[in-house]
């Protein structure tokens, strides 16, 4: 049988991008929709955790995720306040505020695992740069503005499935399948169960 798990989130492309990411590695995924609650943090690891510790008792494997833009022009701004400035800004609130500062960016998305009592963090980052105006109807949210290095496209320029297999959601989903998958290619789900104590992370 093939493996399945969970992933809540309030974003449905994301859902729908986390399982072009796994489907080719067998990993089936279920989508919830709801709004975690995000608390004030200076981390994606730390909101990913708080995400999880929200959940209260679902039975098998879920998965959260929480994701940025950092841009090095704002020093780091908007980062975890991300969803934030994109509601509030928008891509042109965001591209004059940067104005003609340095324009390098990264993208960098936190998958969170819950398995029972285990939570495992699984990290992805995309290095590129802001490009002067939205281009591209693909992807979504900030995609438009994103050129990954090495290319002087847009991520909403890119051909489909070109942004799976570069970006910050493609290595944190594809680490997060290899621990779902196990050594055996069988998820053995844990028992639920609210917020675990033991906690062990593994962020690379
Ligand atoms: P959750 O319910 O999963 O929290 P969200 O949309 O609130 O969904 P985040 O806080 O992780 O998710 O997202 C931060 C913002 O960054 C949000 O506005 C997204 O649209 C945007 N974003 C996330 N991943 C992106 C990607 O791959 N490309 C472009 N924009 C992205």
């Amino acid at each position: 049988m093939a493996p399945t798990a969970l992933l809540v989130t309030s974003n449905r492309h994301k859902l729908e991008e986390a399982r072009a990411i796994l489907a080719p590695l067998g990993v089936r995924l279920r989508g919830r929709s709801r709004r975690l609650p995000e608390p004030q943090a200076d981390t994606l690891e730390e909101v990913a955790r708080a995400k999880l510790r929200s959940l209260g008792a679902i039975r098998g494997p879920v998965l959260v995720e929480d994701s940025g833009l950092f841009l090095e022009g704002l020093h780091g701004f908007p980062g975890v306040y991300s969803a934030y400035a994109f509601r509030t800004l928008g891509l042109d609130g965001l591209l004059r505020a940067l104005a003609d500062r340095p324009r390098e960016a990264r993208f960098r998305t936190v998958v969170g695992l819950r398995n029972g009592s285990r939570i495992h963090l699984f990290a992805g980052e995309l290095a590129g740069r802001i490009s002067r105006e939205p281009r591209g109807s693909g992807g979504f949210g900030f995609d438009p503005i994103f050129e990954p290095r090495g290319g002087s496209r847009t991520l909403a320029e890119l051909p489909p499935g070109t942004k799976n297999r570069i970006s910050h959601r493609g290595l944190a989903f594809r680490a997060a399948a290899r621990r779902l998958g196990g050594t055996s290619g069988e998820l053995r789900p844990g028992p639920p169960g609210p917020a675990p104590r033991r906690r062990r992370s593994a962020t690379h």
